[in-house]
Order: structure tokens, then sequence, then C-alpha cells
């Protein structure tokens, strides 16, 4: 799979070059371009805002430069997205579904936002990671593709996509390590049995008592999987 990611802060993408997204690129399962919106700009100054028609608070970013780098990466196959607070809300089975796309280009905003009519044009798709409002989509992005990038297939084991939370539409059962015993607190016993069944058993009997009182939503059918 290949992503291009738009952005006024590409440095902001600095995290991705360690932990599972680094390993997915030398595995060479997924290929992330960032790129740089202002090396588009034709403006003298480099400007890559401007004022909303109708008047209001803040500016929105230009829509020439916005659009000559989606240009420059679109093709026939390419889904765009733009993060933003408006859209739907992202969850697991969004991320299942993009993982499935050949390439994927993320819009990150800043200011404002984007002029509508770049949505329209490139059919972009808008997504929220939830009710809250941060300064830029970069993070939203980040967010998204970290997310993504354990359902493409040879990022992650078979095992652990399987047994993570939400695969299963309840929150994960609690884990334990050694010691035994830590600062007076046992491993419950069923976890040194031994007995495969019984542990399987207790494991989701545990992730369902922590779905109830923590996500009880999960379980009143706003499923977070089909
Ligand atoms: Cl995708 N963008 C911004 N700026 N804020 C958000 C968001 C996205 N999702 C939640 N808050």
């Amino acid at each position: 799979m290949r992503i291009d990611v738009l952005t006024l802060f590409p440095d902001s993408f600095k995290p991705f070059e360690e932990s599972i997204i680094s390993r997915a690129k030398k595995k060479g399962v997924l290929e992330i371009n960032i790129i740089n919106i202002r090396d588009f700009t034709k403006d003298k100054h480099k400007k890559c805002d401007d004022t909303p028609f109708g008047g209001g608070a803040g500016m929105l970013m230009s829509v020439q430069p916005v659009y000559d780098a989606v240009k420059s990466v679109l093709t026939k196959n390419s889904k765009v997205i733009f993060p933003s607070p408006s859209g739907k809300i992202f969850n697991h089975k969004i991320a299942k579904e993009y993982a499935q796309e050949e390439h994927l280009i993320f819009i990150c905003g800043h200011y404002e936002g984007i002029d509508q009519r770049l949505i329209e044009l490139f059919n972009a798709e808008e997504v929220s990671i939830g009710d809250y409002v941060l300064t830029g989509g970069e993070l939203p992005t980040m967010v998204i593709i970290d997310s993504l990038s354990r359902f493409v297939d040879g990022v992650l084991s078979e095992q652990s996509l399987q047994e993570e939370s939400f695969s299963n539409g309840l929150l994960e059962y609690p884990q334990y390590t050694r010691p035994q015993i830590f600062e007076g607190l046992k491993v419950p016993e069923v976890l040194l049995s031994g007995n495969h069944q019984e542990i399987a058993k207790w494991r989701k009997h545990q992730a369902l008592e922590k779905t109830k009182k923590v996500r009880p939503d999960l379980i009143k059918g706003d499923k977070v999987e089909d």
C-alpha cells in the first residue's frame, strides 16, 4: 500500500521514522511519502493561507497549493482523506477498510480548514478522531495511519490482530507477566494452570465484564465491528 501525506509541517511526521511504521516500510509492505504543500505554492511569498469569503475569524488554507499537491500524486485508484473534526468518527472498522485501499492521500488541514470545493473535487472523505478539537490534521493523520497500518498484510502477526481489543467487539482482558507475586498482588490462579480451555473462558469473561463496566455502548448494539 502507498500513502501520500500532504502537510505544511512535514517535520511533525518524524515519529514515523520509528516503531511499527518504519518496520512496515523496511519490509516493503507500506510506502509513506510526506509531501510539503508549501512546495506547490505559486505565491511569491510562499503564502499558503487566505481569508474566508463571508468573513469570520481565522484563515483557510489557500486552494491552489493544496489542489496542485493532490494532483501531483492522484491516480485513478487514490482515495483522498481529509481528517477534520467535522468528519465521521474514525474507528476499527474504518481502519480495516482503509487498509484494503491501494493508495491513500491525506490532506492535513491547518488554520480553519480547507475550501469546500477541494473536498468535492477530490471526493475527499472527512474523518474525525473524536469529539474534541486539535490544532491541525497532522496528529489525526498519524493516528489513522498507525491504526490502519496494523491491518496491512505483513505488518503484524495474525494472532496479535485476532486477540486485541475490538477484534471481537470487546475490550481486551487483563494481562500478567512475571513475577507471580508483585507488591503482594498475585497473578490469577487460572493463568498458571496450563488449562487452555479454562484460560480462554476466563479471558472471555474478563473481557465482557470490563466492556460492560467501561464501554457499555459497545455491548448495547453500537458495535465497533461487524
Ligand atoms: Cl481529524 N482534526 C482536528 N483538527 N481536530 C480533531 C480531529 C481532526 N479529530 C478530532 N479532533
